[in-house]
């Protein structure tokens, strides 16, 4: 009987059982089979409270019957009051009589709106097991972590955790266009079936609400930064309300992005201009509007005057009263304005890694309380490895929130078995210095340097409708990343990688080792075979997949040779004083490091300077030398992953095995194609020859420059 229920509770939970398809994420609620722990979990858990009747309680309650059952192999019972050991009581002081009497506010006045604790405590002599939480929300997420505590087998007789998210809008971006196109998508359509809706739901919506509420996000941009208007009319309205009533429970909000030429295109104004009265009216009575369908709605994400989107720039109008006219609209409502600083133009003859700041600084100060301005990690355009952005630490008067790319724009799409939170530490990591030495960007976003209340952090979304949500198995791990760093950007990443190879793959030590090495290794591992040494935008134009250091033709500042500029003399952007000067825009004494050949950072090298051939680096080997080596050990290290996956067999579901082990003869071919792309091209400049040691290329140049992929997924053919 007992075991009917599971399955019944595995069918409701995702629908219908499959193979191992991978649509279940991180939340897999595998058995425990190690007889010991189950032994241990089966003493500590007999009974389960939640303590109040919200839509979001109801989700936590749903969420801990489906998790231990599956868990445990046995039903738990929910039960109403405290008459043994072993019950976990679930909610927030003031539903519950018992958590109330349980002496927890000093506690709980720490971990704010959206945290949570969880302890093991005493209830009138009986053991329990607490989560407690300010909010609903934190109840949810308290659940979660629980859960997560006993996918991962830890032990949960000593529990003392105090958790709260240091940024506190988390969000995904979702570049999804209305005709369920994805930019830069690699899994599939877009979610959000827009002809379906509002009549007919997608029952992935709440499984999509589910796993972000699991990682901590509270948001989610629905709509493509390069913006439809359509989506602000009544009809789309209501389609929207539907996905915000589904998303609600797991207290993630909706957030659309604003085209800024829509009192022109849906509103037939003859102008767009933020200044005008008739503008500012018809914006006002919009977010009105928007309000009515959904009275929780998030607020606004703006690309403006940047790759040929409108802005205020148009009518000779600054950011700053382009956002405040969209700050001001949604104000009244508690909505809040995501402005992008993505902005560059061909037509400005400087930098394009500084034009960014070069705009905004100067408004810093100028823009409403509820406008936050959002800054990609690196100054160019998520690039596998630049430096962090200059705006981090130069702009003290305004709320500050990274940009992360989650989907592999420029990182194999995919296909490429890539994990991301190194990319994200070592942004947020970076010191800025803006408050002395030790002030990192995750200092500036968290708003603990400039006392800034609003403070956020958003990804783009690399989920689509593929059953396994984002393409690559491993792809999973970067949205779970995401979560995770937005929630704590202190985190390490290892840590995630264990906690999200356990909850996925397999708790076994040795299992998990293997994993977490070729996870933590891939980002430098891709740097490698696709831009080393700091080189940077060298990649395909369009597609952005495989290399194209040679495109030369069409916009400046969307070539190749204006990233790498090589030449007989040598190889890389100086962006020193001498140069572009773009080092200028950083605060001493990281200007300075930057500034010198010897102190800047190797990886970071072609990023900042020019250099000739022989240049000689710290391993005693000349710049060209170094360059062909990083490729050809980009490739190899691709083998060297494929041989660990390969000796993780009897750890992983054949499915998922076979689909990662394809992946990585492909991820292979492509290093492979990088690297004797990138050495055969680049040595039409250095005049060197190969050094020992870095395999012969198979082909020409010209292959290489002729070469068309067939398999890129998402890429029209
Ligand atoms: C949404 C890059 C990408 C574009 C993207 C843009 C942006 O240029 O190639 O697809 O557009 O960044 O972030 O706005």
């Amino acid at each position: 009987m007992q075991r009917l229920s599971i399955l019944l509770i595995s069918i409701f939970c995702f629908g219908f059982l499959q193979a191992e398809d991978g649509y279940k994420l991180w939340l897999r609620y595998d058995p425990v089979t190690d007889p010991q722990l189950l032994v241990h979990y089966n003493k500590n858990i007999r009974g389960f409270m939640i303590e109040g009747s919200s839509s979001t309680l109801l989700a936590a309650g749903e969420e801990v019957k489906t998790g231990l059952s599956l868990m445990l192999g046995i039903d738990i019972p929910q039960v109403s009051s405290v008459r043994k050991h072993g019950v976990i009581i679930a909610g927030k002081p003031g539903d519950s009589g018992v958590i109330a009497s349980l002496n927890l506010k000093d506690k709980l006045s720490k971990v704010g709106d959206e945290g949570y604790i969880i302890v093991n405590t005493r209830y009138r002599h009986r053991k329990v097991i607490v989560i407690a939480a300010n909010s609903d929300a934190g109840v949810l997420y308290g659940t979660f972590h629980f859960l997560r505590l006993i996918q991962t087998h830890q032990n949960i007789s000593e529990l003392s955790v105090e958790s709260a998210p240091k940024t506190k809008i988390r969000l995904l971006n979702h570049w999804d266009n209305l005709n369920r196109s994805v930019e830069r998508g690699y899994a599939g359509l877009s979610l959000w079936d827009w002809n379906a809706l509002p009549g007919t739901v997608d029952p992935r919506y709440a499984d999509y609400a589910r796993a972000n509420a699991s990682i901590g996000i509270n948001g989610s941009v629905l709509t493509n930064v390069n913006a439809n208007a359509l989506i602000l009319t009544r009809e789309y309205l209501e389609k929207v309300a539907v996905i915000a009533n589904i998303f609600r429970p797991y207290h993630i909000k909706v957030y659309l992005t604003a085209r800024f030429s829509a009192p022109i295109e849906i509103g037939k104004l003859k102008t767009a201009d933020p200044l005008d009265p008739d503008v500012i009216e018809w914006w006002k009575k919009k977010a009105d509007e928007i309000y009515e369908h959904i009275p929780d709605f998030g607020g606004f994400l703006i690309k403006a005057n940047s790759e040929g989107q409108p802005g205020p720039q148009n009518y000779n109008r600054s950011h700053a009263d382009g956002a405040n006219l969209l700050a001001d609209a949604v104000a009244p409502h508690g909505g809040i304005v995501m402005w992008r600083a993505f902005v560059y133009d061909n037509n400005v003859p400087d930098d394009r890694a500084k034009q960014a700041f070069n705009e905004f600084v100067p408004l810093d100060g100028k823009f409403r309380k509820n406008v936050l301005i959002q800054v990609k990690n690196g100054p160019i355009d998520f690039q596998p490895r630049e430096p962090f952005h200059p705006l981090f630490g130069a702009m003290p008067k305004t709320p500050l929130m990274p940009e992360f790319q989650i989907t592999q724009e420029y990182l194999g799409s995919s296909v490429h078995l890539v994990f991301l939170a190194p990319l994200y530490e070592e942004c947020l990591k970076s010191d800025t210095y803006a408050g002395g030495k030790g002030t990192s960007v995750a200092k500036i976003i968290d708003g603990t340097l400039d006392k800034h209340q609003l403070t956020a952090m958003s990804g783009v979304s690399n989920i689509g409708n593929v059953r396994n949500w984002t393409g690559h198995p491993f792809a999973q791990a970067n949205w779970y990343a995401f979560g995770r760093l937005a929630w704590d950007p202190y985190m390490n990443s290892s840590d995630i990688a264990d906690e999200w190879i356990g909850m996925t793959f397999s708790n076994d030590n040795g299992a998990v080792e293997r994993i977490r090495k070729m996870m933590l290794d891939s980002r430098e591992i891709a740097v490698n075979y696709m831009t080393p040494l700091g080189l940077h935008h060298i990649m395909y134009s369009g597609h952005h997949y495989g290399p194209g250091p040679w495109v030369d033709r069409g916009r400046k500042d969307w070539t190749s040779v204006y990233y790498h500029r090589a030449d007989s003399a040598g190889i890389g952007f100086d962006r020193t004083s001498k140069g572009s000067d773009a080092i200028s825009q950083y605060l001493q004494p990281v200007r300075e490091i930057y500034e010198k050949r010897e102190t800047c950072p190797e990886n970071l090298l072609l990023w900042f300077h020019h250099v000739p051939w022989d240049y000689k680096l710290k391993s005693g080997r000349t710049i060209w030398d170094e360059l062909c080596l990083r490729y050809d050990g980009g490739v190899k290290s691709v083998r060297w992953m494929q041989g660990e996956w390969g000796n993780l067999k009897e750890f992983i579901d054949k499915e998922r095995f076979e689909e990662v082990r394809a992946l990585l003869i492909k991820q292979e071919r492509d290093a492979k194609i990088w690297r004797d792309g990138c050495i055969l091209y680049f040595q039409t400049f250095s005049k060197r020859k190969i050094p020992e040691g870095v395999e012969k290329a198979e082909k020409t140049l010209d292959y290489y420059m002729n070469y068309r992929y067939t398999d890129i997924p998402g890429i029209s053919r």
